[in-house]
C-alpha cells in the first residue's frame, strides 16, 4: 500500500511537470446544451479538449461547409464521461457540432506559430476643446503581418443607454509593431465617471491565440458637463 502510495505520488508530480506543455491548448467545456468557447484557437500540432459537464448527451461532429457531417470526433456521451482530445496538424478552421442539438456549433482555429495577435497595450486620455481623445496603444505580438482591423470604446450614458465610440481604423501592423489609433470623444453633455471598454477587432474576424489581451476597461471623469457652445462659469 505504502508503496503503491508511493508510486501514486510520483505519478501526480510528472503529471505537475508535464502540464505547462498543454497549457497553451484549449479546452471545451460541453454542457446542456452549449459548447464554450465556442471558437477555441490553438497552435498547429497542439490539441482540444472537450470536457463534458452537461448530463445530457452529445456529440462532437465534424461541420463543413456549414452542414454537420457523420464524421464523428467525439462520440456521444454524458457527464460524467471521459474527456475527449483531438489533435490538429493542419493549420485552418474546422468547424463542429452536437449530433443532437443544432444551436451547439463551434470551430476550431489551427493558427501556424507567429500568426498575428492584437493586443491593447496602453490607453491615455488627452482633452482639446470638449473632445475627450482617447488615444488606445496597439500591437501585433506574432511575427506575421496583421490585417487591418478597427478599434472602438463603449460605455453607458446617464441614461444607461450603451453608446459607442469609434470605431478606428487600426492599420495593418508588422510582426511586433504597434500603432497608436486615436477616438475622439466628442462631449456631449455629461458629467460623472464612465466606464469605458474599450476592444480591438470587437466582432473577432481575426482568428488570435489571445483573445483576452484584446479588451481594456478603463474609467475616466468628466469633472462638469460639457456642452459645446456653453461657456461654464
Ligand atoms: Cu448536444
Amino acid at each position: 500500500m505504502r508503496s503503491g502510495g508511493a508510486l501514486l505520488a510520483v505519478a501526480a508530480t510528472l503529471v505537475a511537470v508535464a502540464l505547462p506543455v498543454l497549457a497553451t491548448s484549449a479546452t471545451v467545456t460541453v454542457g446542456d446544451s452549449f459548447y464554450s468557447p465556442t471558437r477555441p484557437v490553438v497552435a498547429i500540432g497542439e490539441s482540444v479538449t472537450w470536457h463534458w459537464t452537461g448530463s445530457g448527451s452529445h456529440t462532437v461532429n465534424a461541420v463543413v461547409n456549414g452542414a454537420l457531417t457523420s464524421t464523428v470526433w467525439c462520440s456521444s456521451r454524458a457527464a460524467p464521461a471521459a474527456d475527449c482530445v483531438r489533435t490538429f496538424s493542419t493549420g485552418g478552421a474546422f468547424g463542429f457540432g452536437c449530433l443532437f442539438h443544432s444551436a451547439m456549433r463551434g470551430t476550431v482555429h489551427v493558427l501556424a506559430p507567429g500568426a498575428p495577435d492584437l493586443a491593447i497595450t496602453s490607453v491615455v486620455f488627452e482633452d482639446e476643446g470638449s473632445t475627450r481623445h482617447i488615444r488606445v496603444t496597439v500591437r501585433n505580438d506574432g511575427t506575421q503581418t496583421s490585417p487591418a482591423s478597427t478599434v472602438r470604446a463603449t460605455y453607458l450614458n446617464a441614461a444607461t443607454q450603451a453608446e459607442t465610440v469609434g470605431p478606428a481604423t487600426v492599420p495593418a501592423l508588422a510582426g511586433g509593431a504597434s500603432t497608436v489609433v486615436d477616438l475622439p470623444w466628442t462631449a456631449t453633455a455629461r458629467a460623472g465617471e464612465f466606464e469605458l471598454t474599450i476592444k480591438v477587432d470587437p466582432t473577432d474576424t481575426l482568428p488570435e491565440f489571445d483573445e483576452a489581451d484584446n479588451t481594456r476597461v478603463e474609467h475616466t471623469t468628466f469633472l462638469v458637463a460639457v456642452v459645446p457652445g456653453v461657456r461654464v462659469a
